[in-house]
């Protein structure tokens, strides 16, 4: 029974560190040259702590975002009156504010947004770094560009919200705020000024890629991990010497629904239903405000929403 117990992988096998691609293939200067070992980061992935790889783009990324998250953390300080026990307190509620909206998309005083702005230039070029860096380190690899491509459509949903549809409706004033439950407030009160994102098609379907997308992951970890017993959960294995465990797992959803996946297969749905969460999500937003006004009036003309 243990063995369903826990999220831990129980199991570590430990030889000399692997570094990774020879010097020929990879800049090496760029690269750390030491490896260390960690139990506790063993029972969650691989026990091997590095070698990193930082390079121009991974130290841009690192050193702008770490400069926004200090101008955030330091309005933060500023708002708690420089006193530590009201800082810790009230994290949660304080709030980096965009310019108002008599501002528009022009500079703002530093503490009536103009902060805001300069720090959020710093977010916007780290995330766009790190972008970078998912494509450059992938193409050092020779692999796809999946991951890079994958997390370029939940930047779309970012850029959107903080650039893209602020830029078109004229004022930065329509920006989310940086702060943990400013953002809440936001994202509520975007709702609410916009009749309800419910009505909003593009809502409704970025939720059915976001539970779609719940929804494989538990069958994909609950299958792995229940013909784990036959060795499903080491691919090498899997595709060097083919033995019964995903043809068991592909069977089990034959049996069970009729229809299975691919162990190529499931990483595609994978993909896309994450992708398209993010992607859907961006458009919906995108048409909230410059082209549709008010979801519920929209829907109930269209008939996609009761009419009482
Ligand atoms: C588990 C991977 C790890 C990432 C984590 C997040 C920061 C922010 C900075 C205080 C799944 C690290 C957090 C770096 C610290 C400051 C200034 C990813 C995992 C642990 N939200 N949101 C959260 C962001 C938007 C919404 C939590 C970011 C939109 C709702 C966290 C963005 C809207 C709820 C957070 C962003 C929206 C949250 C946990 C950017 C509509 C929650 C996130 C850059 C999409 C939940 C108190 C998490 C919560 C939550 C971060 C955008 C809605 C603080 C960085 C504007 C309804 N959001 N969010 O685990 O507990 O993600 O809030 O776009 O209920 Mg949010
Ligand atoms: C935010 C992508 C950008 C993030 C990036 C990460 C860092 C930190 C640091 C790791 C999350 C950058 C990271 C800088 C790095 C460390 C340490 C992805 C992001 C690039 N909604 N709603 C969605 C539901 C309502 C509203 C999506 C459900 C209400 C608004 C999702 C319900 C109102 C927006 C979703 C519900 C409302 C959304 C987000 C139920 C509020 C959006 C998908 C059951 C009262 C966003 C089209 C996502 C969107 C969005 C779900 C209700 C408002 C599917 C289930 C009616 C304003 N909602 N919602 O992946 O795209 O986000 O809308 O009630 O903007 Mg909603």
């Amino acid at each position: 029974m243990a063995e369903y117990q826990n999220i831990f992988t129980q199991v570590q096998v430990r030889g000399a560190p692997e570094l990774g691609m020879p010097a020929e293939d990879v800049e090496l200067g760029e690269r750390g040259t030491r490896a260390s070992f960690s139990n506790l980061l063993g029972w969650f992935g691989n026990a091997q702590l590095g070698p990193i790889y930082l390079g121009t783009w991974g130290s841009i990324s690192l050193a702008t975002g770490l400069i926004w998250f200090t101008m955030v953390g330091g309005w933060y300080w500023y708002q708690a009156g420089f006193n530590p026990a009201v800082f810790v307190r009230d994290l949660f509620w304080f709030s980096l504010e965009p310019p108002g909206p008599e501002y528009g998309l022009g500079w703002a005083p530093l503490a009536e947004g103009g902060y805001w702005l300069i720090a959020s230039f710093f977010l916007l070029v780290s995330v766009m770094t790190w972008w970078v860096r998912t494509y450059m380190r992938a193409e050092a690899l020779g692999m796809g560009k999946h991951v890079a491509w994958a997390f370029l459509s939940a930047i779309w949903l970012f850029l959107v919200l903080g650039l893209i549809r602020p830029v078109l409706m004229g004022s930065w004033s329509e920006a989310v705020p940086y702060g943990i439950f400013s953002h809440l407030d936001w994202t509520n009160l975007f709702s609410l000024t916009y009749g309800n994102l419910f009505y909003n098609p593009f809502h409704a379907l970025s939720i059915v890629f976001l539970y779609g997308s719940a929804l494989l992951f538990a069958m994909h970890g609950a299958t792995i991990l229940a013909v784990s017993r036959f060795g499903g959960d080491r691919e090498l294995e899997q595709i060097a010497d083919r033995g019964t465990a995903s043809e068991r797992a592909a069977l089990f959803w034959r049996w069970t629904m009729g229809f299975n996946a691919t162990m190529e297969g499931i990483h595609r749905w994978a993909w896309w239903f994450a992708v398209l969460t993010t992607l859907t999500g961006g458009i919906g937003i995108l048409l909230t405000g410059t082209v549709v006004d008010n979801w519920r009036v929209w829907a109930e003309i269209r008939g996609y929403a009761p009419t009482y």
